[in-house]
């Protein structure tokens, strides 16, 4: 349907922003996948370049196209990471981590020289409403969904179809906080920054550089 089309076109478009010698970080989620596919036909019809990946899922999908794979900690520098987004507000806050994936695609992110954000048009919203994606350790986690109910965030402990807890890529759990409107992120933000056991929320904040949104008539370019 629309979304999936829009999905593949921007994740096409976005390749033509990677050039030879780059290192560059891969994001995570269904957009990127698109990316990753159309980078593996690049890198096998001679394009050169670096990933970093930013999940174990994104690390084997580039590896099995042939793309060359670095850890973070054995590069030099990210000139560009490209990522997926699950809402953007008018001023270019992100909520990501619908995928369980934020806190490693926030570590790439805050190492790199640019961010670039892929989205079909339903992203963009005008105030975030998006559940809030926190990632926590499973010890005291339930003392913390306790205290965050406290705070009135509406915190949810996120579980997969099977009733198990959600597990990341670094085996912790995942709570969503479900807010109507997110009208300061950055003061939210601030709050969960301070809580222990939280590792990292999804509230990805004066972070992107550049946006690109799907449209039926074509791409968007946004400089944030
Ligand atoms: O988890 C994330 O932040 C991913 O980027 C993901 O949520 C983006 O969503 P998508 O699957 O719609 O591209």
């Amino acid at each position: 349907e629309i979304v999936k089309q829009q999905k593949a076109q921007v994740g096409r478009e976005a390749v033509n922003y990677i050039h030879d010698g780059m290192v560059i970080g891969i994001g995570s989620g269904s957009t990127m996948w698109y990316l990753v596919e159309e980078l593996g036909k690049r890198v096998k019809a001679g394009l050169n370049i670096i990933g970093v990946p930013t999940s174990n899922f994104t690390k084997k999908h580039a590896e099995k196209l042939g793309i060359p794979i670095k850890d973070i900690d054995d590069v030099d520098h990210i000139d560009l990471t490209i990522d997926g987004a699950d809402q953007i507000d008018a001023n270019y806050q992100g909520i990501k981590g619908g995928g369980a994936s934020h806190l490693m695609e926030k570590i790439v992110a805050t190492n790199s020289t640019k961010n670039m954000w892929i989205v079909d048009e339903t992203k963009m919203v005008p105030t975030l409403n998006y559940p809030v994606p926190l990632e926590v350790i499973p010890y005291g986690s339930k003392q913390l969904e306790k205290k965050l109910k406290k705070m009135g965030l509406n915190p949810r402990l996120r579980y997969k179809d099977n009733g198990e807890f959600v597990r990341t890529d670094s085996n912790n759990y995942i709570i969503d906080l479900y807010l109507p409107h997110i009208n300061n992120p950055t003061k939210l933000a601030e709050q969960l920054d301070t809580m222990v056991g939280i590792v990292e929320h999804g509230l990805f904040l004066d972070i992107v550089n550049t946006i690109i949104v799907q449209h039926p008539d074509g791409p968007q370019i946004i400089e944030a």
